[in-house]
């Protein structure tokens, strides 16, 4: 009866482990992050019309009629071009990244280049993709800040390549990052599989940083985990990746 029992127990316990599905934090422990924003991209007409109105107004002698002007502060509204192209106030009006490095990158094909900095470009065209066999578990981004850089408390990341709906549907999307601070695991971001900003309130484990010019420089490290696939390429990519932060303004 004694045997039977454990048997039901051990059986139910692995019925309980098939239902949650694989952890990525079960090894290390690590708390799981869900975003608290997610900021879709416009289709891919939107983007071009604002592409091309963008450079039109980006000339030195534009002089867009007022309804053309007027669909061009419209589009500009949607939250990742506002956020990526507006030149609004944010963490980045005292805050500076010094240096992206990554474990890999894709070499470059054609006048593209998969470089890490594309990752924090401000341009949500350009990427980083990792360059290792497979979709890229375990490889990484590195972001650098001096000591005096105003402290961190979140991240924005644009997740796969956004520029097409083509593009991000053919190639892989991070799924779960692994974020470290001066080499320590933190906790595991957990992506929405969606073309869009997606926001990470990271506050409750920081702030990082120091804003102490007598300090050292830092790092934080983020490691894909986990990706949903692309349906043409298994190279993971990264569009952007941003800080929001404190000790600014
Ligand atoms: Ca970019």
């Amino acid at each position: 009866m004694k045997q039977l029992f454990l048997t039901m127990t051990l059986a139910l316990a692995a019925l309980s482990m098939q239902a949650q599905g694989p952890n990525p934090n079960s090894a290390k422990n690590l708390p799981l992050v869900k975003p608290t924003n997610v900021w879709l991209m416009p289709s891919d007409a939107e983007l071009a019309e604002w592409k091309s109105l963008n450079e039109q107004a980006s000339q030195e002698d534009a002089d867009l009629p007022e309804n053309i002007w007027a669909r061009y502060e419209e589009l500009g509204e949607n939250p990742v071009l506002e956020d990526l192209y507006s030149g609004k106030c944010s963490w980045y009006c005292g805050g500076e990244v010094q240096r992206v490095t990554a474990s890999s990158h894709l070499k470059a094909q054609g006048r593209f280049n998969y470089l890490p900095k594309n990752a924090h470009d401000f341009d949500h065209e350009t990427v980083w993709a990792e360059g290792a066999e497979g979709q890229g578990i375990g490889e990484w981004l590195e972001y650098e800040f001096a000591g005096a850089c105003p402290r961190v408390t979140g991240v924005k990341i644009l997740p796969g390549h956004v520029k097409t709906k083509a593009a991000w549907e053919a190639n892989s999307r991070p799924k779960y990052i692994k974020v470290s601070y001066l080499g320590k695991p933190v906790c595991i971001l957990d992506l929405q599989d969606a073309r869009g900003m997606q926001y990470f309130d990271l506050e409750k484990f920081g702030p990082f940083g120091y804003h102490n010019a007598d300090k050292p420089s830092w790092r934080l490290r983020f490691e894909i985990v986990d990706v949903y696939p692309g349906t043409k390429y298994q190279d993971t990519i990264i569009s952007e990746l941003e800080f929001e932060g404190i000790d600014v303004h």
